[in-house]
């Protein structure tokens, strides 16, 4: 199977129920034919009403975040099994966000990627350099241990539950994009890195989206790269015509 392409809004710590409803109606009437899969990741609260709303969409409701617990003493955390329960099954896992405010560290995204594999969800992938690593050319050298250190003990037969998000944290909300080249650079770097860990198979097939301030200015430019592969939107996945306007241009 040919991988797919995705665009994912992460919509963070935004909108209440009311505009969670609104933005989601509007989308709906307004998703182009595509052949992406589309997905939103509403807040927590909002996920249930999201799911219901978007019942005959093909708009797919996915989580920002998950613990690793099966379930207990955890205080304001979300399990896989609540995820589940309510009709959720993809979950963004190693958000840079998470990274740098909530301590999340690689063994603790390991954790979280093989307790949502187990329970047979989708682990959509975030990880990326910080500008210092990129100013003092160890990008690859972070990714590369990102991806080995959360990812490269599963078995081959779990990537086909792999979406990977490439999020270069200083194009986060800055307005500040990856060139095309240097997303294309980076994404064939991790293929070739997978390729080197598993196979060329399990390189080829997992889908790469690009995640840092893309806009529907610079989303064509982007997508047109062979090995970019959609993207995670945060900041313009807010807007309806500009997510809409992004889906048109994969
Ligand atoms: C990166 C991205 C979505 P933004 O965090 O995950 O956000 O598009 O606002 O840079």
């Amino acid at each position: 199977k040919m991988r797919s392409k995705i665009v994912a809004g992460n919509w963070k710590m935004n909108k209440n129920s009311a505009e969670t409803e609104a933005l989601l109606t509007e989308l709906a009437a307004k998703l182009p034919d595509t052949q992406a899969e589309v997905m939103v990741a509403p807040t927590f609260v909002n996920l249930q009403s999201a799911v219901k709303q978007l019942e005959s969409s093909t708009i797919e409701v996915i989580a920002q975040n998950m613990h690793f617990g099966e379930s207990g003493a955890y205080t304001g955390e979300i399990s896989a099994d609540m995820l589940l329960d309510i009709g959720i099954d993809t979950v963004i896992i190693g958000h840079s966000e998470r990274r740098a405010y909530f301590g999340e560290t690689d063994e603790i995204l390991a954790k979280k990627v093989k307790t949502a594999l187990k329970k047979n969800m989708r682990v959509m992938f975030c990880f990326g350099e910080e500008l210092d690593d990129r100013k003092s050319e160890n990008h690859f050298n972070v990714v590369e241990t990102q991806l080995k250190n959360a990812l490269f003990s599963l078995d081959a037969s779990a990537w086909t539950s792999i979406i990977l998000a490439y999020e270069p944290v200083w194009a986060i909300g800055t307005g500040e994009t990856a060139s095309p080249e240097q997303a294309q650079e980076m994404h064939a770097f991790i293929r070739k890195t997978i390729t080197d860990a598993y196979d060329t198979s399990i390189a080829t097939n997992v889908s790469i989206l690009y995640g840092g301030s893309v806009k529907p200015a610079n989303a064509e430019e982007i997508f047109s790269k062979p090995d970019v592969d959609g993207g995670l939107i945060g900041g313009a996945s807010l807007v309806a015509d500009d997510f809409v306007a992004i889906i048109e241009a994969i």
